[in-house]
């Protein structure tokens, strides 16, 4: 059940205690641009590329963002898909999610079914996540994915939801604050989930300094994604946080 890139994440989790995975929406550069980016981000010591987005709707151009991506990184492309067509062969991974706060059905169990037999087909390995949105500023990711938000200040609500997730047989919950979120995941929630559950805490969301990094980290995440960050080109920014992270 357990694949390479997951054995992966883990073991650099135990190693680091915590690791970082930079996130390229590919509605947001060309296939250069990403290439050129995840180059650098690998160079930094980042984990792996995630390369998804919630406004994502053609599949061919993901496919040549990935491709592009490919032939310059080495570390793991691991699909964060908003639906069916943030799905692409030339991955090596899926977060295979479900948006657990949703109000919608199709964002729980619908896109995921009509998306399995393709990841079935491409043979992508499966890293099944309770995806979780939480706060009043959520962008995008809460809009599209019609999300009923966990309220920043109901942390044991959060942890509700991630022991439900762990309890579904996933293996990751991401407690995502949204795109550039203004009001990101408080420690509080983060330590109650991480104390809550025994699998990987992931967070994301309006993370751009390596003061907040460490605040997250010591609050029990095991894996920190930043996007916007590197798409504003704070390179010096994220090479900061990814170093600290990685203990590089
Ligand atoms: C979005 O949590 C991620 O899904 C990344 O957020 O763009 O704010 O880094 P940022």
């Amino acid at each position: 059940m357990v694949g390479e890139v997951e054995r992966y994440l883990l073991d650099k989790i135990a190693r680091n205690g915590a690791i970082h995975l930079s996130l390229i929406d590919p509605q947001n550069v060309t296939p250069e641009k990403a290439s050129e980016l995840a180059n650098k981000l690998q160079e930094m010591g980042s984990s792996a590329i995630m390369v998804g987005g919630s406004t994502v709707v053609s599949q061919r151009e993901l496919d040549e963002i990935i491709k592009s991506i490919k032939n310059n990184v080495s570390i793991p492309i691991i699909l964060f898909p908003n639906g069916i067509a943030g799905i692409s062969e030339y991955a090596d991974a899926i977060f295979f999610s479900s948006l657990m706060n949703s109000i919608n059905p199709y964002y729980i169990t619908g896109a995921q079914a009509l998306g399995a037999p393709l990841v079935k087909r491409y043979d992508l390995e499966v890293l099944p996540m309770g995806y979780i949105i939480v706060g009043s500023n959520t962008g995008a990711a809460g809009f599209v994915g019609q999300a009923l938000p966990i309220p920043s200040d109901k942390p044991e609500l959060g942890s509700m939801y991630a022991l439900a997730a762990e309890y579904l047989g996933m293996r990751f919950v991401y407690l995502e604050a949204g795109s550039g979120s203004k009001i990101p995941v408080s420690s509080e929630m983060i330590s109650l989930v991480k104390n809550s559950v025994g699998i990987k805490v992931i967070v994301g969301g309006g993370i751009n300094t390596t003061e907040h990094a460490r605040e997250i980290v010591n609050a029990g995440a095991d894996i920190l994604i930043t996007g916007t960050l590197i798409e504003e080109s704070s390179i010096k920014n994220t090479e900061k946080l990814v170093k600290y992270l990685e203990k590089i």
